[in-house]
């Protein structure tokens, strides 16, 4: 009797990631383990002493006895040589061709830094999950490590502990030498003039506050004499406040806060409340400005009939008060917090092999290494935002805890918040125009994905590792507030794409709009004051001369590098996936087509800006990061 022992030969090819220091001298070992069985810890001897980054690998054998079934997972791990360093190792992927002839992915795209054993899934499909037991699932590929950062020095030395004031305000454009932009240049030569002063609510860089006013609040007390002279022809607040023409921008976050001391000197921030007008010819004008919340004498609305330098004043007061709304609520809170929330519950919830983890972690890169950076530079004791900005140390915290009470769920999807603050037909609302179209293209693209991998909604449902995520994302981002309106759980198909649309926006448009104006329309400082030495005035009847004492000698330069670090390049624009995570067929057709759309949409919002004075780029896909990434 003869019987033949058929070994059986796995073939291994080892990929590491083409970036900077991603190469390992170490030597690295695997082992393959299969439904029936597993290899040998297996040392991959590579001839050229080492993986180098950008490269794969010559194929290696493991050789089992038997087949080992359906592979479901691979233990890596590296150890140095004596006297040699651990060093750092990225792998990309490691592809295993079975004596089956069946070809296995294993996705990696993480940083290998210690001599433990790391266990990966294969990559195809999340139903290879149910093959494992729940103990196995407990040591996977939760939490990586973090990739390297590097950290930008922040050159305020000889200015920060200045205290001289400006003379007059043209002195300031003497320091406003560098890092201009055509846009910042038109603030500078506009941003005395209401017409600029109402277009940055609807295309600045805080284009999140303007809503449509169909009654006036009971703390604004502007008459029909008051505002007659602003409206055109014989028409009446009333009448106007009917039609939809009016916008009220309630800076009601910032009420009775204690603002921030810099150099020993006290600052001061205003809770204004400010009515536009939208004129016949589609222009949006101020037209009303009280600067505090509780009406009374010494809280005077001010008007565009007021003297030329009580309104300018106020307006500067509005923009002095917008920064700090801007910074904290809109852009650090609404983007980069949440964008934080959603990577961390990601990291936490969800497998490396599952669709949703392929989908959202392009989405996430760099974002836990962007907001440890402003936590250590912005907004620490001594960071940047604390010393110099007006709401900077407590009134921080209390406009960040204000604004967290209406981080609502519909208000952080395009179509729900247009509608709710009632701008579906405002005219020139580029933020509007581009972001509703952005998120129709990123909604076609979750959806087709999601789509392919739950096929209805019962896959939904059972799909515990789905819920836990959902299930963070409401316990420890929306502090479990059901009013948010944030899901717990999902029970069908068009929820899970409608929530993940939000993410994916949220990380990559909404982030841009917020983020990528701030040097236009902030550059030039009196345009957006960080902070102002004087309080909101209680009288009218104020000179030119009193203008320069607003500003400190040191914002402008301040501003200038906070905004300054902010314009740094584009690193992966919306929809690129250098990382090769999908490997079936229709999502990668999907990305294809993701990204076709995308391009055509770029074109468009260019043709449309050649023909603009000022043009709308933060949402063109084209200069769209994938991610919070600055
Ligand atoms: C800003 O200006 C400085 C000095 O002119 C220059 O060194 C720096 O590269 C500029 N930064 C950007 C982002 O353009
Ligand atoms: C859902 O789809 C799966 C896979 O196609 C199928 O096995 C299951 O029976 C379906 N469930 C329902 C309730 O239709
Ligand atoms: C102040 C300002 O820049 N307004 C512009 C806003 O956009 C419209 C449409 O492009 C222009 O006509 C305005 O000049
Ligand atoms: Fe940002």
């Amino acid at each position: 009797v003869f019987f033949i022992v058929k070994m059986a030969k796995y073939k291994v090819t080892v990929h590491t990631h083409n970036i900077a220091t991603a190469t390992t001298m170490n030597n690295v070992f695997i082992k393959l383990v299969g439904e029936n069985g597993e290899s040998k810890r297996t040392w991959l001897t590579s001839l050229k002493g080492g993986f180098y980054q950008g490269t794969a690998s010559r194929e290696f054998d493991v050789v089992c006895p038997s087949s080992l079934g359906t592979l479901v997972l691979i233990e890596l791990d590296k150890q140095p040589l004596p006297l040699f360093p651990q060093d750092a190792w990225f792998p990309s992927k490691v592809v295993v061709t079975t004596p089956e002839e069946d070809t296995c992915q294993f996705p990696i795209y993480r940083w290998i830094m210690d001599k433990e054993v790391h266990l990966f899934r294969e990559g195809t499909g999340q139903h290879v999950l149910h093959l494992l037991c729940e103990t196995l699932l407990a040591q996977l590929d939760i939490i990586p490590c973090l990739p390297f950062c590097r950290i930008t020095e922040l050159k305020l030395k000889g200015y920060s502990d200045s205290k001289k004031n400006w003379k007059n305000v043209d002195e300031i454009s003497k320091v406003f030498c560098c890092n201009r932009t055509v846009i910042s240049d038109y603030a500078q030569e506009h941003w005395k003039e209401d017409e600029f002063f109402g277009y940055q609510y609807l295309n600045g860089s805080n284009p999140m506050l303007i809503r449509r006013c169909s009654e006036l609040p009971a703390n604004f007390p502007v008459t029909e004499d008051m505002v007659k002279p602003s409206l055109r022809g014989s028409s009446s607040l009333l009448r106007e406040l009917q039609s939809g023409n009016i916008f009220l921008l309630d800076y009601k976050n910032l009420n009775g806060l204690k603002a921030n001391m810099i150099n020993m000197k006290k600052q001061y921030m205003a809770a204004p409340l400010v009515l536009l007008y939208r004129t016949p010819d589609d222009k949006l004008m101020p037209i009303a400005i009280q600067l505090k919340q509780v009406p009374g004498e010494d809280n005077p609305i001010f008007l565009p009939t007021d003297s030329e330098y009580d309104w300018l004043l106020a307006k500067i007061f509005v923009r002095s008060a917008d920064f700090q709304e801007h910074q904290l609520n809109v852009h650090l809170l609404r983007t980069h917090l949440l964008a934080e929330v959603f990577a961390v519950a990601l990291l936490r919830n969800i497998p490396m092999v599952h669709p949703l983890y392929k989908l959202l972690i392009p989405h996430t890169r760099y974002t836990l290494q962007i907001n440890l950076l402003a936590r250590a530079f912005l907004i620490a004791d001594e960071g940047v935002f604390t010393k110099f900005a007006a709401s900077g140390g407590e009134g921080m915290i209390d406009i960040l805890k204000r604004s967290v009470a209406s981080l609502t769920y519909s208000s952080l999807c395009v179509p729900e918040d247009i509608t709710a603050r009632g701008l579906e037909s405002v005219p020139n609302n580029y933020y509007r125009d581009d972001g509703l179209k952005l998120w129709d293209i990123i909604h076609r693209f979750v959806e087709g994905v999601i789509g392919f991998y739950y096929k209805n909604d019962s896959e939904v449902r059972e799909d515990q590792e789905l819920h836990n995520w959902i299930k963070d994302i409401f316990v420890h981002g929306f502090l479990a507030q059901e009013c948010t309106g944030i899901p717990q759980s999902f029970s069908t198909v068009p929820e899970v794409v409608k929530f993940v649309t939000m993410v994916i926006f949220t990380c990559s448009g909404q982030h841009s709009a917020v983020n990528s104006g701030q040097y236009d329309y902030g550059g030039w400082m009196p345009n957006t004051p960080i902070s102002l030495q004087q309080p909101p005035p209680t009288i009218k009847g104020y000179k030119i001369s009193y203008l320069p004492v607003l500003f400190n000698v040191n914002d402008i330069v301040t501003s200038n590098i906070l905004l300054t670090l902010i314009i740094l390049h584009l690193q992966v624009a919306l929809g690129q996936y250098p990382e090769e995570h999908f490997n079936e067929l229709p999502p990668c057709r999907m990305i294809e087509k993701f990204q076709t759309e995308l391009k055509a949409f770029s074109e468009t919002v260019n043709a449309r800006n050649s023909g603009l004075p000022v043009p709308y780029t933060y949402m063109d896909p084209a200069v769209v990061e994938n991610s919070v990434a600055i």
